[in-house]
């Protein structure tokens, strides 16, 4: 009781700070997302998040080696096809933006950790993470492709793929699909807990995979529900997947805290790209300090459980940490 005890005792001085601070961050603990399209000499700014772009393979390498320098180990690829169709058959077509991009990166860096995203909208021309019919998103359909796609990023040299389709048993069918082409040693990502957020609106705009009709609420989650988080996490666990993801984060960072006391197991959460821009348009505005913020932010996310931060403010935080 006061005045034997005073918290304030532990806060006097930096260093005291420092001993008795429970959460810290690594900059190998971030995973910087990119955006790869095919094409030569290509660095082209995302007007809905700014500091991020799309890049040709060439681009690519020169940006990964920068963020390497700062301290970043591991990306996160999204593809941005040449050609869209119904099925989204680039997904999984060899020469195509990702798997030219794995190639060249894995060649360029061998401890760099690349982790592919594995899903059908940015390739689908509905735009929708699965096979469409008669207005409808069809599951089993879609499990094939996903898994023909998840091989062609190993067989590439992808290290972790990422399915974030959020179709049920979609683990299962990428794992099948990896074993039977010899890919045993290639990781499992999922999204395990993907919610149909409205913070995914800069992502959609950067990577053009907005729906052409309806929504995402017939398969990605009811931000309402918590409890359907622990269902997915042990279903994904149990069809194969090594680690799982928690997306968004912010807005969840008690599903994140649920996740990691229920399963112990690596929990990545995703600081998607509405947390991202809605944090540079307040400091853009000069309404809030950026780097405190970006490290709060991220600050928040770890102590919340995730061992994994997928975020675009890789590189910004990893400068800062190393400062
Ligand atoms: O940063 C982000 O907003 C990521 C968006 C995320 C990428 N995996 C999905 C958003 C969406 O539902 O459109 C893409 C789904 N495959």
């Amino acid at each position: 009781m006061f005045p034997l005890s005073r918290p304030r005792r532990l806060r006097r001085t930096p260093a005291m700070r420092d001993l008795v601070r429970e959460t810290t961050l690594d900059a190998r603990d971030l995973v910087y997302p990119l955006f790869v399209r095919h094409g030569k000499g290509l660095k082209n700014e995302i007007k809905s998040m700014p500091g991020n772009y799309h890049f040709s393979p060439d681009r690519l390498i020169e940006e990964v080696g920068e963020a390497m320098e700062e301290g970043i180990r591991a990306v996160l690829l999204f593809g941005l096809p040449e050609r869209k169709d119904p099925e989204g058959s680039e997904a999984w077509a060899d020469d195509a933006a990702v798997q030219t991009a794995v190639r060249d990166l894995k060649r360029e860096f061998s401890d760099l950790i690349v982790i592919t995203d594995v899903c059908l909208c940015e390739y689908t021309s509905h735009g929708h993470c699965g096979v469409v019919q008669d207005g409808e998103v069809l599951n089993d359909p879609t499990l094939d492709l996903l898994a023909r796609a998840a091989v062609s990023h190993a067989q590439a040299g992808a290290d972790i793929v990422a399915p974030s389709d959020m179709m049920d048993g979609r683990v299962a069918a990428i794992r099948r699909g990896l074993d039977e082409a010899e890919l045993d040693q290639v990781s499992i990502l999922s999204y395990a807990a993907k919610y149909a957020s409205a913070y995914f609106g800069p992502f959609r705009d950067a990577a053009d995979s907005a729906p052409q009709f309806g929504d995402r609420r017939a398969y990605q989650m009811d931000p309402a529900n918590a409890e359907e988080a622990l269902v997915e996490v042990g279903l994904d666990l149990d069809e194969g997947a090594d680690m799982v993801m928690v997306k968004p984060a912010l807005p969840y960072l008690d599903i994140v805290r649920m996740v990691k006391d229920s399963f112990g197991v690596p929990l990545a959460a995703y600081n998607v790209s509405g947390e991202f821009s809605m944090l540079v348009a307040a400091a853009e505005r000069g309404w809030i300090d950026r780097e405190r913020a970006v490290l709060e932010t991220l600050t928040s996310i770890r102590r919340a459980g995730a061992d994994i931060i997928l975020t675009y403010h890789a590189r910004e935080a990893a400068r800062l940490l190393g400062k």
